[in-house]
């Protein structure tokens, strides 16, 4: 059942079943391919992200978002499917029991977490959008932490939650622009069945632009 972590941040575990689950990793592995494919983050501080990623519809870097790997290979960004949008626009919907706004869906950032180089993400905020619609969060393979902070910064209070491959998480309202991060996945955690090491994470997003 959906539970509300924080104001406007609702976890619904399971939401995707094996077989969704299998079709959104088999998409990941096509739109990791180069062109515009998985690439490492290199932050302006001159350190890189441990978690590889690749975007859809608009092309994410620290910080902001362009029509073509700016920061990579040049390549233009590979387009948003316009299933994509339908699965944000049901996610919406199973999370907070009413229709998502009218904005389109429109970017999608897949983040892959290496089971052995221990990737995580630190605690951070999604302020790179021009819209507050709500973003959408579907996790595959290994399970993971996920740190929900507050807005006011990085300290606490904070919930940790368990991700398991399938869940759905969503955002919106007063947890939009919360800290939060991925403090340690769980290697080997992952369905024997899906048949991935490691963890993905997919985000959707409304850009506003
Ligand atoms: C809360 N990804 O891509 S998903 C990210 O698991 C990111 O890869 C993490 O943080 C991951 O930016 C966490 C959960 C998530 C995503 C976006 C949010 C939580 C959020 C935006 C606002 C508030
Ligand atoms: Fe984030």
């Amino acid at each position: 059942p959906p539970a509300e972590i924080a104001p406007g941040a609702v976890h619904v575990p399971g939401w995707l079943d094996l077989a969704a689950q299998r079709r959104l990793l088999d998409a990941c592995r096509e739109w990791a391919k180069p062109p515009a494919g998985l690439r490492t983050v290199r932050m302006p501080s001159g350190g890189e992200m441990s978690v590889r990623t690749v975007c859809l519809g608009w092309h994410w870097f620290p910080y902001g978002y362009a029509r073509t790997v700016v920061d990579g290979d040049g390549a233009p960004v590979k387009p948003f499917p316009q299933w994509l949008g339908e699965l944000a626009r049901e996610a919406v919907a199973r999370a907070f029991g009413r229709q998502a706004g009218p904005e389109p869906y429109d970017i999608a950032l897949v983040n892959f977490y290496d089971a052995a180089g221990g990737a995580t993400m630190g605690l951070h905020r999604d302020s790179d959008e021009k819209s507050g619609a709500p973003v959408v969060s579907l996790s595959l393979g290994d399970a993971c932490v996920f740190r929900l902070g507050n807005s006011a910064g990085r300290g606490r209070p904070w919930r940790d939650v368990e991700l398991r491959s399938g869940d759905l998480f969503v955002f919106g309202g007063p947890s939009r622009l919360a800290y939060h991060g991925v403090p340690r996945t769980r290697p080997g955690t992952s369905p024997p069945a899906l048949g991935l090491s490691g963890r993905l994470n997919v985000t959707l997003r409304v850009s506003g632009l």
